[in-house]
Order: C-alpha cells, then sequence, then structure tokens
C-alpha cells in the first residue's frame, strides 16, 4: 500500500514538472502577421557588464522590421549582429533594426542576430524573468516576457 501511494505521488510529480518545463519552454505571442516565440535571455555572473537576448520572429506577412527594444534591467538595450572577422567575433549596433523579410523566419541567438543589454543594473537571474518592449515598423509595438536561462543555455528553443 506505502509503495504504491508512493509511486502515485512520484508520477503525480513528475507529470507536473514535465508539465512545467514545456510550458516554460513554449510562450510565444502574435502581432498581426509576426509570431514572436520564447523571448530568453542568458544568465550573466556578477560584474558582467552585458547580455544577450534572443527570440524567433516568424514574418507570414509584407516585409517588417525589429526597430527597437526596450527593457529596464539595463541602462541602454541595442540591436546587435555578430559575425566573424577572421577569428575574431565582432558585434555591430543595427541603427537601421533587423530586417523581417516577407514570409521568413528570422532567429536572434546566440553568435547571431541578438539582442544586447548593455551595462545591467543587477546580473541576469537563471529562473527569473522580465518584460521587453518590441516595436515593429509596420506591425506595432508588444510587450514581452523575456525568461532567463542558464549561462550555457543552447540556442535551441521554439
Ligand atoms: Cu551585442
Amino acid at each position: 500500500m506505502k509503495s504504491i501511494f508512493s509511486r502515485t505521488l512520484w508520477i503525480a510529480l513528475l507529470a507536473l514538472f514535465s508539465f512545467a518545463s514545456f510550458n516554460a519552454q513554449a510562450h510565444g505571442y502574435t502581432l498581426g502577421k509576426l509570431k514572436i516565440h520564447h523571448p530568453w535571455a542568458r544568465a550573466t555572473v556578477a560584474g558582467q557588464p552585458s547580455g544577450g537576448g534572443f527570440l524567433r520572429i516568424d514574418n507570414s506577412g509584407e516585409a517588417d522590421r525589429l526597430i527597437s527594444a526596450e527593457a529596464d534591467v539595463s541602462k541602454a538595450v541595442e540591436l546587435h549582429s555578430m559575425s566573424m572577422d577572421g577569428e575574431v567575433m565582432r558585434m555591430r549596433k543595427l541603427d537601421n533594426g533587423i530586417e523581417l523579410p516577407a514570409g521568413q523566419t528570422v532567429e536572434l541567438k546566440p553568435g547571431n542576430l541578438h539582442i544586447m543589454f548593455i551595462e545591467l543594473k543587477a546580473p541576469l537571474k537563471e529562473g527569473s524573468k522580465f518584460p521587453l518592449h518590441l516595436k515593429f515598423e509596420k506591425a506595432g509595438e508588444i510587450d514581452v516576457e523575456v525568461q532567463v536561462e542558464a549561462v550555457g543555455a543552447a540556442p535551441m528553443h521554439h
């Protein structure tokens, strides 16, 4: 009797946990013809001056552009690209924002396009969330929630 009870409890806990983690991975937003998938940021360590934010945008409509991002976690928020220059990774501020071609998917991910949180007011803690305001040229504006994930989190979220 005792072992049946504990097994049932264990299964219930497992089910709850897997639902919770599935749920945590699956957040997404719709703004007109844009679908914004899983905004997340990498956790940072104490003293780290800046952090990166990532998300995926599916654009099923006409060409649009992500103009800017705003958040309270840092003094400034910029849109950046990253590319290899020989053996050196270089980041560049995108003054014209990030292009979202008609009918295409654009993914912001580590080592590539990203949102840069510059001069963090406090470290980004794994498991926490913070609001991010996104402005698009045509689709308008939206508030999304950014999930902070482990420093070594893989760029394979959807
Ligand atoms: Cu950057």
